[in-house]
């Protein structure tokens, strides 16, 4: 991948954003609450400021997220449409923006805003470290001449909360904090966000809690826990793959486990992989499968048989235990 883009500060962002007419949002695939929040945040802004915004995502973002947030529910996985700018929202490098991908690389005028310190594939990058994609939003936003209105509040401290894993992960700073009692102040349902994010679950949930429980492995001495679910597990209770999100939790959570692996075989021989590391880096063992994230919590997907896929995951993994 070429890095040709250039660096833009957020007031530069905030120009840019303020002198276009249309903008298509992109959120990656398989979407969390700081890729959606970033994204209908700013969609939310920029439409005050009378621009035409769309939110695009080649996954349907799960039920839990529309059910209860309204205007998650126009995130499109069709692209229609002519835009001024594209903007790649918490995509750290150009495959995240999956489907979508070569549409936007064909694109002169695209703008990243991520903050997974990866690849300048845009043409300006506003490319940070903080602990949330929302946090460069609302950096942007407060150029802007923007009121940040209760609902805008709540999609912003939606992705600093999830990102921050409820302010309890390292990532979580200072900056964290004052942005959390500023959006408090306007209003954000925190209430909601927590609720929603860190406490809700189905019993479509638990049940298959319960079953990628039962299939627990362990290598290295507990340094690596593995859990699973196959496609005849989804199939009998019903559920779809935003179902499982919450499990790899679960598999970390285990005291021994510096790496803590999911696999969630969402089409037939071919997984969504999530990891979680302690003190270990799991991104670089998910871009050796061709994903990314960041350090201690990464994602992939791989193709191929359960079996060849644990084998191949242990061997990574295995180099750097
Ligand atoms: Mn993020």
């Amino acid at each position: 991948m070429r890095s040709t883009g250039k660096t833009v500060t957020a007031k530069q962002a905030a120009d840019l954003l303020a002198s276009i007419n249309s903008a298509a949002l992109f959120v990656h695939t398989n979407p969390d609450g700081d890729a959606i929040g970033s994204a209908v945040a700013l969609c939310l802004a920029l439409r005050q400021l009378g621009k035409t915004v769309k939110i695009f995502c080649d996954m349907p973002v799960g039920n839990k997220i529309t059910d209860s947030f309204e205007e998650t529910r126009e995130i499109s996985a069709q692209f229609s449409g002519k835009f001024d700018l594209l903007v790649a929202v918490d995509c750290g490098d150009i495959n995240r923006v999956g489907e979508f991908g070569g549409l936007y690389s064909n694109n002169r005028e695209t703008l990243t805003l991520d903050h997974h310190g990866g690849e300048y594939y845009s043409k300006y990058n506003l490319v940070t470290h903080y602990a949330s994609t929302c946090q460069i939003v609302y950096e942007i936003v407060r150029q802007l001449p923007v009121k940040v209105d209760a609902r805008i509040a709540t999609y912003l401290y939606m992705g600093l909360c999830t990102d921050t894993g409820n302010f309890s992960h390292n990532n979580t700073d200072k900056a964290s904090f004052l942005m959390a009692a500023d959006l408090c102040d306007g209003g954000a349902d925190m209430e909601k966000i927590n609720r929603i994010f860190f406490k809700d679950t189905s019993i479509t949930e638990t049940k298959l809690l319960g079953r990628a429980i039962s299939h627990l492995r362990t290598f290295y001495d507990g340094k690596m826990a593995l859990m699973y679910l196959t496609q005849a597990d989804l199939k009998e209770f019903d559920a779809d793959i935003g179902t499982t999100a919450g499990i790899v939790q679960n598999v970390i959570n285990i005291d021994t486990a510096r790496v803590g692996v999911m696999l969630t075989e969402y089409l037939p021989n071919t997984f969504k992989v999530s990891m979680r590391g302690k003190d270990f880096s799991v991104r670089d063992v998910c871009k050796e499968f061709g994903g990314g994230g960041h350090m201690y919590a990464a994602g992939c997907m791989i193709s191929g048989f359960l079996e060849d896929v644990i084998e191949k995951i242990e061997r990574v993994v295995g180099y750097s235990i």
